[in-house]
């Protein structure tokens, strides 16, 4: 990684899903050995702590059947913040979730630096629903579109302004779970989607390689890797809220680290949905923490 000082902000939030312990996913990957494992590799690691959470949840639904709603603006606009903070510093933000709706805070706060942000999103989901398309009322399954301007206007513009990607700059790797209204948003955007199928098809090194050659092309001024964890096979991580079987496996998502250290383009990273009530023995933590030592250049030899 060219940027070798390390920010870590943990955003112990549930509040993008109905299952209670991923606010517990920051301290399980802090445990898991993250500040060592990147002071190893020769990096200054600063722990900027977790952002401060109301826990008053009463599951208000106010003005519309989002699912804490307003708990999910608040996090975002504070993430937001502490995200420029960081970048402010000229340091690399690397924020472990807490559920995905975090995203939304990530990308506002990215978006007020980078104008033309690549956005890589290894996810068994799409997280592309709408007010009108969630079958669930879950923001961790809208924050991509929220990101590029489609959803409830209030999320759409935390901080703000919105959008803050575009869409021909998102590549998702990794879909296996996509709803209808999901799909409909993908073609008519164009997103780049390479789902289990061209996966298994293409191998994961032509994937990457292609992943790296379009946002290369798009000419992006920084590249966000969103990795939810549940993009990973559950066989390898059982602690996260959504497991969707079939996934990408252990060794794939190593190589795919390892690529994206190659190419030397990541400004910014976010691992989320580590859930360790739902785990075994913090198996999806130490994954998360394997796969940083892959994307911060750990070498076997
Ligand atoms: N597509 C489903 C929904 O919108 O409710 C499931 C979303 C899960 C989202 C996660 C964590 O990536
Ligand atoms: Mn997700
Ligand atoms: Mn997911
Ligand atoms: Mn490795």
């Amino acid at each position: 990684m060219k940027n070798s000082k390390i920010s870590i902000i943990g955003v112990p939030s549930d509040y993008g899903q109905h299952r209670r312990g991923v606010d517990m996913g920051p301290s399980a990957i802090r445990y898991a050995g993250v500040v060592e494992r990147l002071e190893e590799l020769g990096y200054e690691i600063l722990d900027e702590g977790d952002i401060l959470l109301k826990r008053d949840k009463v599951n208000k639904h106010e003005d519309t059947q989002l699912k804490n709603f307003k708990e999910v603006i608040e996090v975002s606009t504070q993430l937001s913040d502490k995200v420029q903070e960081v970048m402010t510093k000229g340091r690399f933000p690397l924020v472990l979730g807490g559920d995905h709706s975090i995203a939304i805070g990530t990308l506002a706060g990215l978006g007020t630096k980078y104008k033309n942000l690549g956005v890589i999103w290894y996810d068994a989901h799409a997280d592309m629903n709408t007010p009108e398309t969630s079958p669930s009322g879950n923001i961790h399954g809208m924050p991509l579109a929220i990101s590029f301007g489609i959803g409830d206007d209030r999320l759409v513009n935390i901080s703000g302004y919105g959008p803050k990607i575009k869409p021909e700059n998102i590549i998702i790797i990794g879909a296996r779970s996509v709803d209808p209204g999901e799909r409909e948003l993908i073609k008519k955007h164009g997103i780049k989607v390479y789902s289990m199928h061209e996966i298994d098809r293409m191998g994961m090194t032509k994937v990457i390689e292609e992943t790296i050659e379009h946002l290369k092309k798009q000419n992006v001024d920084g590249v966000h890797l969103s990795l939810d964890l549940d993009g990973i096979d559950p066989i390898y991580t059982p602690g996260v809220g959504t497991p969707v079987p079939g996934g990408i496996t252990y060794r794939e998502s190593h190589l795919a680290m390892e690529m994206l250290e190659e190419a030397g383009f990541i400004t910014s990273a976010e691992f989320v949905e580590v859930n360790p009530i739902l785990d075994e023995r913090n198996k999806t933590a130490d994954v998360a923490v394997a796969l940083m030592g892959s994307l911060f250049g750990e070498k076997l030899v």
